[in-house]
């Protein structure tokens, strides 16, 4: 996109730059962007635009409505804006006819002007200031001279957190929050239920929470080996902190992708309501899990069941009022109890069934017709497709190998891409002492950044049609080993940055050695934020004891 071919489309020009300001003093080093901007032409060595005092805005640019969605993203990304009654230091343009998330930028000593079709992205505009924020040479904050212009490679670039195997507070999920749209991630994935505990309150079912998110003890997360009754686990989102947290990522350009297992990973849920199961099964007595791994506690396709998930998806629509998708799980089902559940397999038989496959297609369809009545559509781990053909309305999360990919394509699917090993941030990142937090999980210890970084979604083999369906990437945060916040925040930063810089440009614009020099100008902020980092040579920032401390008890 040549935004100098733009110029002419403007279609509204909301303020004047006044010219008023005074500039900083001279900008010495240029700022290190992540992702780096697909073109970004910086001026160092000259006085540049000080942001002593804030930004001045008009009260007539503030009372527009892209005005006042530019103000709420400025001041989200920490940086002040102070209105005035008629000199306005931010100029804002619209122009038709370019993507959403498209956005230039142009800074002089006098004033910010920023150019958008859609308010979708500010935020992204917004945090390019932040980050572009260096000190000028009298130590003052300014932004240099500068011309950027920039759009996402992919549309979809996502972060899964898991809070069911180790809970996240409301804080916690806010800091991610914030250090997602620092890096332009706009998609978090919120794993909000699985075998260790169902964490989202829902009014018609509260045996969920006062039951499903308390669990007596852990597996031991450093031997793996034994239950630690000392460290239960418990703690859910009421709706009001839903609402308040989707709130505060919308405000940040995030979109929450809520995930509810269905059929497997439900031991939590049938603790709390075992006649959903598969309960004329012998010795079937499902608890809330303190092991990790594969269970067999899986949903009956019973009436009962098919009513519940429908009420359940109600109210997820209603508190996630603008995620597009919602994820239904589908991964590592085991057939065990449908096999010998004489309900199950009558199931089978009323329904022409031939495999017990066809049950986990039957729940896939069952939820994909409900979730329609909402106008969303689902999504689902890569299980959901493999075997047995799904509507393609489905979108597959491909985590198992990227070779799956293909098969979904061609099944006509879009598809996101999440594959382990590279986006697996539960994986370590280097053997001990270069991992201090490291536990043999997988074989897959040398996960670093590095490796993040290498991965190219644009697969071999696929036609212009096809790769257009792959709608983007996704790091997933699986927290069983996790039973700190300063361990996640390890797992999690910079892998995170490197993840973002993948989603944002393709490959052959991607700079590792480059990259390696922006990461260490992201420092300040990380210890701003006060965050547990990995340093350079794998040392955690802060907190090396949480490597290998467990969960603190309950008092
Ligand atoms: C597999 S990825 C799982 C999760 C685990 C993860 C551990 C996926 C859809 N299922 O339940 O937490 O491996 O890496």
């Amino acid at each position: 996109m040549n935004a100098r071919a733009l110029i002419p489309l403007l279609s509204s020009l909301l303020s004047a730059t006044g010219a008023l300001a005074a500039p900083s003093a001279p900008i010495g080093e240029a700022p290190a962007l992540i992702p780096q901007p697909v073109r970004a032409d910086i001026q160092t060595g000259i006085p540049g635009f000080s942001l002593e005092h804030g930004i001045k805005i008009d009260s007539r640019t503030s009372r527009t409505p892209l005005g006042s969605a530019a103000i709420r993203a400025l001041q989200n990304a920490g940086i002040p804006v102070l209105p005035e009654e008629n000199e306005s230091e931010l100029t804002l343009r619209q122009a038709r006819g370019i993507a959403p998330e498209w956005y230039s930028i142009s800074v002089s000593p006098e004033g910010i002007s920023i150019t958008v079709n859609d308010p979708r992205a500010l935020p992204l505009a917004a945090q390019t200031l932040a980050q572009a924020t260096v000190q000028a040479k009298d130590g003052k904050p300014a932004l240099p001279v500068m011309d950027i212009e920039d759009q996402p490679h992919m549309a979809y670039r996502g972060l899964m957190v898991d809070v069911s195997r180790h809970f996240r507070s409301i804080g916690e999920m806010k800091q991610i929050i914030r250090l997602m749209a620092r890096y332009k991630l706009n998609h978090l994935h919120w794993h909000l239920t699985d075998d260790q505990g169902w964490r989202i309150e829902i009014k018609q079912y509260p045996k969920l929470t006062t039951i499903g998110s308390h669990r007596p003890g852990t597996w031991d997360t450093i031997t793996r080996d034994h239950i630690n009754t000392s460290k239960p686990e418990s703690g859910y989102y009421t709706q009001q902190d839903i609402r308040d947290i989707v709130t505060y990522a919308r405000e940040r350009g995030i979109t929450i992708i809520p995930e509810i297992e269905v059929p497997g990973h439900n031991s939590a849920l049938l603790a709390a309501y075992p006649e959903l199961g598969n309960s004329d099964i012998e010795g079937y007595n499902p608890e809330v899990a303190c092991t990790f791994g594969v269970h067999d506690n899986i949903l009956a396709p019973k009436p009962e069941t098919f009513r519940f998930l429908s009420n359940v998806l109600q109210e997820i629509c209603a508190l996630f009022p603008d995620a597009p998708y919602i994820h239904i799980g589908g991964d590592e089902v085991p057939r065990t109890q449908w096999k010998k559940s004489p309900q199950a397999q009558q199931f089978m038989k009323e329904h022409g069934l031939a495999t017990e496959a066809d049950i986990q297609r039957h729940f896939t369809h069952y939820c994909l017709a409900e979730l329609a009545k909402h106008n969303r559509r689902i999504i689902g781990w890569d299980e959901i497709q493999q075997d047995s053909s799904i509507d393609p309305s489905a979108i597959i999360m491909i985590w198992r190998s990227s070779k799956l990919a293909a098969p979904a394509l061609k099944a006509g699917h879009q598809i996101i891409l999440s594959p382990l090993p590279h986006f697996y941030l539960d994986y370590g990142q280097g053997k001990y002492p270069k991992d201090p937090s490291y536990t043999p999980i997988t074989d897959h210890w040398n996960c670093d950044w590095q490796f993040v970084y290498d991965y190219d979604p644009n697969l071999p083999d696929l036609t212009p049609e096809q790769q257009s369906r792959i709608l983007g990437i996704q790091g997933n945060l699986w927290s069983e080993y996790l039973p700190n916040y300063s361990k996640f925040q390890y797992m999690l930063i910079p892998r995170l940055c490197a993840l973002a810089e993948v989603a944002w440009l393709p490959k052959n614009q991607r700079n590792k050695e480059n990259f390696g020099k922006r990461l260490i100008g992201q420092y300040n902020y990380f210890d701003s934020e006060q965050l547990n980092f990995r340093e350079e040579d794998g040392t955690p920032r802060i907190d090396r004891e949480a490597m290998t401390r467990e969960h603190p008890a309950e008092p």
